[in-house]
């Protein structure tokens, strides 16, 4: 089984729509200005301006060579093949206020509950990648930061469901974006991922209360398989060294400082790794600026230690931490031999 990740500029006339080759995409997205035509398949909504495109949307895509089942459980939209499911949940935090829990924690709760649900009652019970935006990421309501607030219902939910928030937890990213609700897309398997962590950073399980009172949860990256293929997923990555940030307010360093943090996560995964090193070159990039005037500065500079500009996707999205200017992510794919 392969497994496959396409971006493409995407417009919204319908010969688009027609012309996608439906059968094979598992699930996916689409980043931009919202102004496509959605597909059918398990699509997650970031809307967010976009950079280096010459479109106002850009479609990635989730191809596999296995037949398709899909759902709709726990309103969460899915699409599995083989033994990988894709699934994207939106939920709205106003349906989800009470008087005891700040909205977005009981929300992030809800939203990880019903996907361990949905997860188990697949069969495919280990999550390997999750991608979480949120609105207003930053700001402070009652007394904490709203990402501080969504991390202590994602927590929540790991623990009850018996999964433990430390070592064996997904790769995964967070953003916040203009609005919108809580958007929660997942990659999950049969098979439990092999987390992999940064020698130069704590374990974002394990950052000190001055975080949060309650730790993120998710790993540097992981590496997971299917028949005849071995997946990498770099987690959001920020120029953040030990737990702290640094160089606040210079983008262009906190970018040099990011990718020398995924060339170290790179180097921790092709020690577990079952296949040639993973580069940074064959590396596909979702890269996050906070700050749209910074692009012009730091797109030559991540092109040149990256040398593939055309397998870099520049969003515009709020970073976890109010200091952090630039968040990189990453994927990879590599075939197994049949040892
Ligand atoms: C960091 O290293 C930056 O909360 O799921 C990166 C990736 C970050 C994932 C998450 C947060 C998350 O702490 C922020």
């Amino acid at each position: 089984m392969t497994l496959q990740l396409i971006s493409r500029a995407a417009s919204a006339s319908p010969a688009s729509a027609v012309s996608r080759e439906t059968a094979a995409v598992l699930g996916g997205a689409v980043l931009g200005d919202g102004s496509m035509t959605l597909p059918v398949w398990p699509v997650q909504r970031i809307f967010a301006p976009l950079f280096a495109s010459t479109a106002a949307c850009i479609e990635e895509t989730w191809l596999t060579d296995l037949p398709l089942v899909s759902g709709n459980s726990e309103g969460i939209i899915w699409s599995r093949s083989g033994n990988l499911l894709y699934g994207v949940l939106e939920l709205d935090e106003s349906d989800f206020a009470d008087v005891k829990t700040p909205a977005l924690q009981a929300t992030s709760g809800e939203a990880y509950r019903r996907i361990f649900r949905l997860i188990e009652a697949q069969k495919l019970p280990h999550l390997w990648r999750v991608w979480n935006y949120l609105a207003a990421i930053n700001q402070e309501v009652d007394g904490l930061e709203r990402y501080r607030q969504f991390n202590i219902g994602r927590q929540d939910a790991f623990l009850e469901f018996h999964r433990g928030a430390t070592g064996n937890v997904p790769a995964a990213c967070a953003l916040g974006l203009a609005g919108g609700p809580l958007s929660i897309a997942f990659m999950a398997g049969d098979q439990p991922a092999v987390p992999v962590e940064n020698p130069r950073q704590v374990s974002a399980y394990d950052y000190p209360t001055e975080y949060g009172p309650r730790s993120p949860t998710f790993s540097r990256a992981a590496l997971a398989y299917l028949p005849g293929q071995e997946v990498l997923f770099v987690s959001g990555t920020a120029s953040i060294v030990g737990c702290q940030t640094v160089h606040p307010g210079d983008a262009v360093a906190q970018a040099r400082e990011s990718l020398a943090n995924v060339s170290a996560v790179l180097a921790e995964a092709n020690q577990l790794s079952h296949s040639p090193p993973y580069t940074l070159a064959e590396l596909s990039y979702r890269v996050y600026l906070r700050h749209a005037a910074d692009f012009s500065a730091l797109e030559p500079v991540l092109a040149a230690l990256i040398g593939q500009p055309g397998k870099i996707v520049y969003v515009q999205a709020d970073i976890c931490r109010h200091d952090l200017l630039i968040e990189i992510e990453a994927f990879a794919a590599h075939a197994l031999g049949s040892d």
